[in-house]
């Protein structure tokens, strides 16, 4: 089965637990590994914004060699690129008008990407406004989505979809004040057919359960799970009961 396929199968929620490899080291990748082995984590996925270590590689083999779980890259930048993972989403930022995070680094990356024998996910990625500035908008140089406006995120999931992409990425920003709310979800999720990741300020099995219920296929953890790898269990739960 591909990772997409597993993304998009019928077969209830998904979890995907966000590592920075930036904050994972050797003895923190097996505590984090057996606990997503136990609570039956669907996905890992590797990267962030701003990633300065250089052991990216390292990480996702021992992480897949570890649990036996996909793991797929969430890449800020071509640097983040490892052939060691099982899929990638390449990132259309289709919320922002950056030309450069639109197509231009796609163009540059796009041998390397053929090469590299990775899954290849291109995904409508969509940044919402959260209560703060993060460092997926800064590192970005983009205007969120408003918080308050649905529709201009349906339109622009649907336009992505319109233009062949294959999943949605909706993305509050990592350590976002506010997750995206429910009825933000919902619409996107109503507008389109193709899988629907949500992620960005999820702190609570009960914000992972409201995403789920408004439409969310997939959703992401990241930050909460650093504070507490012991919570991958409760969310697990919350999510897979959904
Ligand atoms: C960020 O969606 C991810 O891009 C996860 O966010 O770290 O806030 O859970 P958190």
């Amino acid at each position: 089965m591909t990772i997409f396929e597993k993304l998009s199968g019928r077969q209830g929620k998904k979890f995907a637990v966000l590592v920075d490899p930036d904050k994972l080291d050797t003895s923190g990748c097996h505590r984090l590994a057996s606990l997503c082995s136990v609570a039956k984590v669907d996905f890992i996925f590797a990267g962030g914004s701003l990633v300065v270590t250089t052991r990216i590689d390292e990480m996702v083999t021992q992480l897949r060699s570890l649990t036996g779980l996909p793991v797929v890259l969430f890449p800020g930048n071509a640097l983040q690129v490892c052939g060691s993972a099982d899929a990638i989403l390449l990132l259309s930022l289709i919320s922002g008008r950056n030309p450069d995070l639109l197509i231009g680094r796609h163009v540059e990356a796009a041998p390397m990407l053929r090469d590299s024998g990775l899954e290849i996910l291109p995904t409508g990625y969509m940044l919402v406004e959260s209560g703060k500035m993060t460092t997926a908008l800064y590192i970005s140089n983009t205007h969120p989505i408003p918080a308050d406006k649905p529709d201009v995120a349906a339109c622009t999931a649907l336009a992505g979809e319109l233009l062949g992409l294959k999943l949605i990425y909706l993305d509050a920003g990592s350590g976002a004040m506010n997750p995206v709310a429910p009825d933000m979800i919902r619409a996107v999720a109503d507008a389109v057919s193709m899988p629907v990741i949500v992620g960005g300020g999820i702190k609570t099995p009960q914000q992972a359960t409201a995403a789920c219920k408004a439409g969310a296929d997939v959703v992401v953890v990241g930050n909460a799970i650093e504070e507490d790898a012991e919570r991958i269990t409760a969310f697990a739960h919350a999510i897979h009961q959904s």
